[in-house]
């Protein structure tokens, strides 16, 4: 029999951030492709649309009207998934049927106040702004709250319903899955080796060389060993960071370039403004502010779903859903389309 080859032969590959595997399964990625395939849509979005409520001057759901601000802007959302205030529920004894307390609050942040332009249009300084605003929100909201989310739904296909350049902030007085999960494994591998994780996975990816798509002096971004999406990226700090309020000027000035050259390679792997969901990650908060984390590493992830073309997207279903994650192209392959592409975005 042949010998193994990761870039041919299926195998599975842990994911230590999850304590879980994925399926890749190469030898699929050239079977013929008969399903979807819609036209593309004309994204043009007009630099200011007076029906648009995240526009300097229209009025929003609230009745307020947006300011006319020249930066940054970020309001309270006029449709929260969690309240600052509300009744409390009932202690249940019953292992079937608990019910705990959610508070928290959601923010609409707007990047800049032209609806059309975004981190590839943007001067880096702008794009230093966008960086400040968040640490900004995370101090803010980290004071009272457990975990403060950023992240941004880019594109229809990611179910973003404003074309304004925008994200979006939910602190919680809880610990999501997500962060609850990562914070639980990152924990375990520090007290097994006492160090950092994913301090030791960017400088063992960096030895290895095979999935770094962009690097600078402060950060790396890679497609990592155990992605699930087809162009899955993540963010990392060279250096080790707990939050994202600890990062210095210079570090956000870096994190603003090296963003910039992640969307510009994105956005020309397809020729489209690149769908995706993405977001930041960090040391919890709230009451564990002063708390010295040194399992954590402060981190960004991008989750685009697009495989194929600017229509043809990766559908998590059946196996995914019922079974375990699996993907066709490689990661290897995948940070080699990406680290092909330009740094400056297709005109
Ligand atoms: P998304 O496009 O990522 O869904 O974000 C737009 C958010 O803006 C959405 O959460 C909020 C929506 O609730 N919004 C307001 O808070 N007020 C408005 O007047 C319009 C949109």
């Amino acid at each position: 029999m042949a010998k193994f080859n990761p870039n041919e032969h299926q195998h599975l590959r842990y994911n230590p951030l999850r304590d879980e595997w994925i399926l890749v399964s190469p030898h699929r990625a050239l079977r013929p492709w008969s399903g979807q395939t819609e036209t593309p849509q004309v994204e043009k979005t007009p630099r200011f649309d007076p029906r648009n409520p995240l526009c300097p001057g229209v009025e929003r759901a609230s009745g307020i009207v947006t300011p006319h601000y020249e930066s940054t802007y970020v309001f309270t959302n006029d449709f929260p998934a969690l309240l600052e205030e509300g009744p409390e529920p009932e202690v249940s004894d019953d292992p079937l049927f608990q019910t705990r307390s959610a508070r928290g609050t959601c923010r609409v942040m707007c990047y800049h106040p032209y609806s059309d332009v975004y981190l590839t249009s943007l001067s880096t300084k702008e794009v230093v702004d966008i960086i400040n605003e968040w640490v900004k929100q995370t101090a803010e909201l980290g004071k009272k709250y457990l975990w403060v989310q950023l992240f941004e739904n880019r594109g229809q296909l990611m179910g973003c319903s404003n074309p304004h350049p925008h994200c979006q902030v939910w602190a919680s007085s809880f610990l999501p899955n997500e962060a609850k999960i990562k914070d639980e494994n990152l924990l375990r591998y520090f007290e097994k080796h006492g160090r950092p994780l994913l301090q030791d996975y960017v400088h063992k990816e960096l030895a290895k060389n095979e999935r770094i798509v962009t690097e600078n002096e402060d950060w790396v971004i890679l497609v990592p060993y155990w992605a699930v999406w087809p162009f899955e990226t993540m963010v990392l700090p060279k250096k080790p960071l707990q939050r994202f309020t600890d990062t210095s000027a210079p570090q956000r000035e870096s994190l603003a370039r090296i963003l910039q050259i992640i969307v510009a390679k994105y956005d020309n792997l397809f020729k489209c403004n690149f769908p995706y969901s993405m977001g930041w990650h960090g040391a919890p908060t709230g009451p564990k502010l002063e708390e010295d984390m040194p399992h954590w590493t402060f981190h960004g992830i991008y989750l685009p779903p697009l495989l194929r073309s600017a229509t043809v997207r990766k559908f998590m279903v059946g196996y995914e859903l019922l079974a375990q994650a699996q993907r066709d192209l490689t990661p290897e392959k995948a940070a080699e389309m990406l680290r092909e592409q330009c740094n400056q975005r297709f005109s």
